[in-house]
């Protein structure tokens, strides 16, 4: 009998949610892409008969592990880690490690697979990976945050490699977890090597790779901005998250213009109708990275904006939303709400942010709505330039590194709308244009391999 679900979404769709059941995260996120694919790949047998995306949306390999650690209290703690290696068609498994109570495989699979078209789109050679533990650093003391990256690494260092797979940071994981993690890679392999980035300067990181998801997400909106003749000065954009990518976000949209008017956590979001000026920013910035605030406590130096517990910021009306900070963390209400307020951009900072619901929405009302894997890649660009410095032990000038990024995102722009351009029309379908120009170069690579 012949096999016919690679040319039928909803027998493709029927399969994959079969094969992976209780992930529903991994079945969106290959679904948002399959839904576009299916209809380019409709006249090219090709992509069909070596069977491309059934095998893109199979990982490599998912290799889980368990990892115990000692607490400050001296009792044996036992969390689980994975790291999901996807497609290394393009180049080494390249992407994050989160860690977050939340973490399973799900969610760590569909960051793989969303990894693997987003590298693609950066132009530089690297697969897609993920990886993670459900480990949440929130509360512990840097003693315990050490004894666990040690403990990660030592099952991690077999599994990665510069010229194999190349981890760095992602929800959870900065630049106090990447010097654990490396510190202990060197140790136990007796080598200096590129094996993550997101490094300390000090010690072979780049310049600009702590700032580049968010400010490159600035970038991608501007550009998407200039496409309608219009400019970030004058516009109200409401931000989630107070992370890094939020943080940085936030910094570059008020360089450009922007009049930022929240940022949020887990906890809630405040609301400052003035703006999130450069000062409250550095505020912020020094709160969470250094002492590890909650948002909360803006209010109390910034008396004049407003605290909101328990959801997302979403509701206040705004002309540009930027979600910054996790997975479906914008719903279908939450779209229809900020249609509603008239709303004429969407930039995802974050990983899908938006469930399926709120992404079909914002298509529908052809407002300029960038997905993820182009508007965020600029974090995992410049991993791939601190790989390049790395390969030739250079460093670049911290100029010399943002030009680069400003010139990887407008090709990320450039890549969108040509694949993206909607027949007959001026309207540009971001999210269609990413995966296209994603999967095609992917795909080309991997027709060269046979079937391997
Ligand atoms: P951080 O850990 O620095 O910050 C995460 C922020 O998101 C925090 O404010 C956190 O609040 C909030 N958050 C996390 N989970 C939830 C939740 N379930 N509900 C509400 N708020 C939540 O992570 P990053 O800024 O690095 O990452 C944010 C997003 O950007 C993720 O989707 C990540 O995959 C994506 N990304 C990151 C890149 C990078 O270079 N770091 C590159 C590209 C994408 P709280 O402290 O309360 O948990
Ligand atoms: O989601 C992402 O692109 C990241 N967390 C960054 C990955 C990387 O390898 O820099």
């Amino acid at each position: 009998m012949a096999i016919t679900e690679h040319v039928d979404l909803s027998k493709f769709m029927a399969g994959l949610q079969k094969r992976n059941p209780g992930q529903p995260e991994f079945v969106q996120a290959v679904q948002e892409v399959a839904e576009d694919i299916f209809e380019f790949i409709k006249d090219k047998s090709v992509y069909h008969e070596y069977q491309i995306l059934r095998r893109l949306a199979e990982p490599d390999r998912v290799i889980s592990f368990r990892v115990c650690w000692e607490d400050d209290e001296g009792n044996i703690r036992v969390q689980r880690g994975w790291r999901v290696q996807n497609n290394n068609a393009i180049g080494p498994y390249k992407g994050g490690i989160r860690f977050h109570s939340a973490v399973d495989e799900s969610t760590l699979k569909f960051l793989a697979f969303e990894q693997t078209f987003k590298n693609a789109l950066t132009g530089l050679p690297m697969g897609g990976a993920k990886g993670g533990a459900n480990f949440n650093p929130r509360g512990k003391s840097d003693h315990e945050v050490m004894r666990f990256c040690q403990s990660f690494m030592t099952e991690l260092y077999r599994h990665v490699g510069a010229d194999v797979d190349v981890p760095a940071g992602d929800i959870g994981v900065g630049a106090r977890e990447i010097g654990y993690m490396f510190g202990q890679h060197k140790r136990i392999t007796n080598s200096f090597t590129g094996v993550l980035t997101g490094k300390g300067v000090e010690y072979g990181g780049s310049l600009i790779r702590t700032e580049a998801t968010g400010y490159g997400t600035g970038y991608f909106l501007a550009d998407m901005l200039k496409t309608r003749g219009l400019q970030l000065d004058g516009h109200t954009v409401v931000i989630s998250g107070s992370g890094n990518v939020a943080i940085h976000a936030a910094e570059k949209i008020t360089q450009l213009g922007g009049l930022v008017v929240t940022l949020s956590d887990s906890g809630g979001f405040i609301h400052d109708p003035k703006g999130i000026d450069a000062g409250k920013l550095a505020w912020v910035k020094s709160q969470k990275t250094r002492k590890r605030g909650r948002i909360s406590d803006y209010v109390r130096e910034f008396p004049e904006a407003e605290f909101i517990a328990g959801r997302p910021p979403w509701c206040v009306p705004c002309d540009i939303a930027v979600p910054c900070a996790t997975q479906n963390e914008l719903t279908g209400d939450d779209a229809r709400v900020l249609l509603g307020n008239g709303c004429l951009a969407v930039a995802e900072g974050s990983n899908m942010p938006c469930t399926l619901e709120a992404a079909h929405l914002f298509k529908a009302a052809e407002i300029l709505y960038a997905p993820g894997k182009a508007a965020n890649a600029g974090g995992v660009a410049v991993s791939g330039l601190e790989i390049s410095q790395n390969v030739a032990r250079m460093s670049w000038k911290q100029n010399e590194v943002e030009q680069l990024l400003v010139g990887i995102m407008s090709e990320i722009h450039d890549r969108c709308v040509e694949y993206g351009r909607r027949a007959g029309t001026n309207h540009i379908d971001y999210v269609r244009g990413a995966n296209v120009a994603g999967f095609k170069k992917v795909a080309d690579a991997m027709l060269a391999f046979g079937v391997v």
